[in-house]
C-alpha cells in the first residue's frame, strides 16, 4: 500500500530539515519498510513543494546512478532523478562551506541545457540532442542525508537523490559538435587524478540520462522545460571531500570546472 498523504508530508519535513541542519538521519525505509520507489518520488516532490512555497526556483534536474561505477558504489542498479534548486548552484572557481554539508562527495558529470521542453514517454537520445541548447562540464556535490551514506532505492529517491550543490563551468558547446560518448574526462583532487572516464559510461551516452528523466517524469505527468539544466549523473564513483580540498574536472573539448571546500 502506498504511503498516505500525512506520512509523505511528515517524511518531506524530516528529510528537508536534515538537509537544512546538515544532520544525518536514519533512512526512511527503517520506519517504513514497505516504501517503494513511487513513495520515494512522492516524498521528493513534497520536499520540492516545500522549497518552492518558500520562494526557491527549480533550475533543472539531475540523474542519479546512471553509470556502473555509481551502481557499484551505492549498491543500487536503478537510475533515478532529483531536482536542482537555485540555491544549490556554486560558482566555478568558487568555494563551498564544508560545514553546510554532512559528508559531501563530488562527481564528474555533464550538464545539458535545454532550448526546448522534453516530454516522455518514448523520449530517446535523438529527442534530447534536438532539444539541447548546449553542453557544459559539471561537478555535482552529493550529500546523502542518511547515516553513513547508506540507503536503498526508495530512501535515496525520497532524499532527492542526495542533491546538494552543483557547479557548471568550462565551455558551452553544441551537443552535435561533440562526440560525447567518447569524450574523456579526468577529475583531480588537490592536484592528483582521482577519477577517469568517458561519456559512454553514462548509459552509453549522457543524453540517454536526460531521456531517462523525461520518461520517468512522464509517469507523474511532468516534463523537462526549456532552459532546464540537466545533470546526467556521475561518470565515475563519487569522491569524498572535506574542508581544504580542491577539485578540478577537465573534460575533452569542454574545458574545466573547479571548486574549493572551505
Ligand atoms: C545517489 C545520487 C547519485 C549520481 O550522479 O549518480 C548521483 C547517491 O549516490 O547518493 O547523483
Ligand atoms: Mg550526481
Amino acid at each position: 500500500m502506498p504511503l498516505d498523504a500525512a506520512t509523505i508530508a511528515e517524511l518531506g519535513a524530516y528529510l528537508e530539515n536534515a538537509q537544512l541542519e546538515a544532520r544525518a538521519v536514519p533512512q526512511i525505509s527503517i520506519a517504513h519498510a514497505s516504501a517503494d520507489m513511487d513513495d520515494g518520488y512522492a516524498v521528493q516532490w513534497e520536499i520540492r513543494r516545500r522549497k518552492v512555497a518558500r520562494g526557491a526556483r527549480i533550475v533543472g534536474m539531475k540523474a542519479g546512478v546512471t553509470s556502473r561505477a555509481k551502481m557499484r558504489q551505492v549498491g543500487i542498479d536503478t537510475p533515478s532523478y532529483g531536482f536542482l534548486a537555485d540555491s544549490y548552484a556554486a560558482l566555478d572557481g568558487g568555494e563551498i562551506e564544508a560545514r553546510s554539508l554532512i559528508h559531501p562527495r563530488v562527481e564528474p558529470e555533464f550538464a545539458f541545457v535545454l532550448k526546448r521542453g522534453v516530454e516522455g514517454p518514448g523520449c530517446h537520445v535523438g529527442t534530447v540532442l534536438a532539444a539541447t541548447d548546449f553542453v557544459m562540464p559539471a561537478l555535482e556535490i552529493i550529500d546523502s542525508r542518511y547515516r553513513d551514506f547508506k540507503f536503498d532505492l526508495a530512501s535515496v529517491v525520497a532524499d532527492n537523490s542526495s542533491s546538494a550543490r552543483f557547479v557548471l563551468g568550462g565551455r558551452c558547446r553544441a551537443a552535435d559538435d561533440l562526440d560525447l560518448a567518447s569524450s574523456g574526462l579526468v577529475m583531480e583532487k588537490n592536484g592528483e587524478a582521482v577519477a577517469f572516464g568517458a561519456g559512454a559510461a553514462v548509459l552509453g551516452h549522457p543524453a540517454a540520462a536526460v531521456a531517462l528523466i523525461a520518461n520517468l517524469l512522464a509517469r507523474r505527468g511532468e516534463r523537462l522545460h526549456a532552459g532546464d539544466i540537466v545533470l546526467t549523473g556521475g561518470v565515475t564513483e563519487a569522491t569524498p571531500v572535506k574542508a581544504g580540498d580542491h577539485i578540478r574536472l577537465r573534460v575533452q573539448d569542454l574545458g574545466s570546472v573547479s571548486i574549493r571546500f572551505v
